[in-house]
């Protein structure tokens, strides 16, 4: 088999492609997303509650802090805490 008029072997070798590209992925916290997995549970109400309740939020990530801070008082509070459980049980949008 002949492409453009040369043997076959010769046009693959000739033809390696080799494209090393560098993508960069930045996670980008979805608001009251707490362990992450993408979606809003329950689960990610109790971690606001218990970050409410001063349980782990001194060791806590600023970005688990700031996704946490739904309503942008600059703390987490039980009130977050009810808005991520009403998110995940209503299907509201944050
Ligand atoms: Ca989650
Ligand atoms: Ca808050």
């Amino acid at each position: 088999m002949k492409i453009f008029d040369r043997p076959l072997d010769r046009v693959s070798v000739r033809s390696r492609v080799h494209v090393t590209e560098v993508v960069t992925v930045r996670y980008e916290p979805v608001r009251g997303d707490l362990n992450r997995d993408g979606i809003l549970t329950p689960a990610d109400a109790a971690i606001a509650l218990r970050l409410a309740a001063g349980g782990g939020s001194a060791s806590c990530d600023p970005a688990t802090l700031d996704a946490a801070d739904l309503n942008r008082d600059g703390q987490v509070t039980s009130l977050d805490a009810l808005t991520i459980l009403k998110a995940a049980t209503d299907n509201i949008d944050l």
